[in-house]
């Protein structure tokens, strides 16, 4: 199939980032319940960003396929759903998940208020993660 054709690609990092991401990661709702090895190669092929004040880091209603999972590492964000504030996000937190978790448009729109720096996983990668891990899972039977 597709998925399993995906080429994983880590990226370096250092520990102080790993650990930064491995912390968002189980802190997350949703993201703490993987296995520890599929939160391992997350945070190993998440790969770094960066975005200016102001720009829009996630539209509300925006397609799947552009889904991307952030870690935020510096700086601050605004949660907005149909315009009204939800709120702000800092550092050391997962957003962007519940789109490629529930496979749904974006639920939210995502705002920088400051320059941000984030570490990202796009959804095909995020995809390839959950599903080896359940083939591996599954010989194992
Ligand atoms: P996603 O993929 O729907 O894109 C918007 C993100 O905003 C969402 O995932 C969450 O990660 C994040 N978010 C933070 N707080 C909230 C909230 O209160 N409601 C919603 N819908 N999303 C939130």
């Amino acid at each position: 199939s597709q998925l399993t054709d995906v080429t994983l690609t880590s990226y370096c990092k250092t520990k102080e980032s790993r650990d930064l991401i491995q912390r968002a990661l189980m802190d997350n709702d949703f993201m703490k319940h993987l296995e520890q090895g599929q939160i391992l190669t997350i945070m190993d092929c998440m790969h770094p960003t960066s975005l200016a004040k102001g720009c829009c880091v996630i539209q509300e209603g925006d397609d799947v396929r552009l889904n991307v999972v952030f870690v935020l590492t510096e700086g601050m964000v605004e949660v907005t759903k149909q315009g009204k504030k939800l709120c702000s996000i800092g550092p050391g937190k997962v957003f962007g998940e519940l789109a490629i978790l529930y496979n749904c448009t974006r639920t939210a729109t995502v705002t920088a208020l400051t320059d941000i720096k984030l570490w990202a996983i796009d959804r095909q990668g995020f995809q390839t993660i959950m599903m080896r891990t359940g083939l591996i899972k599954h010989s194992q039977y």
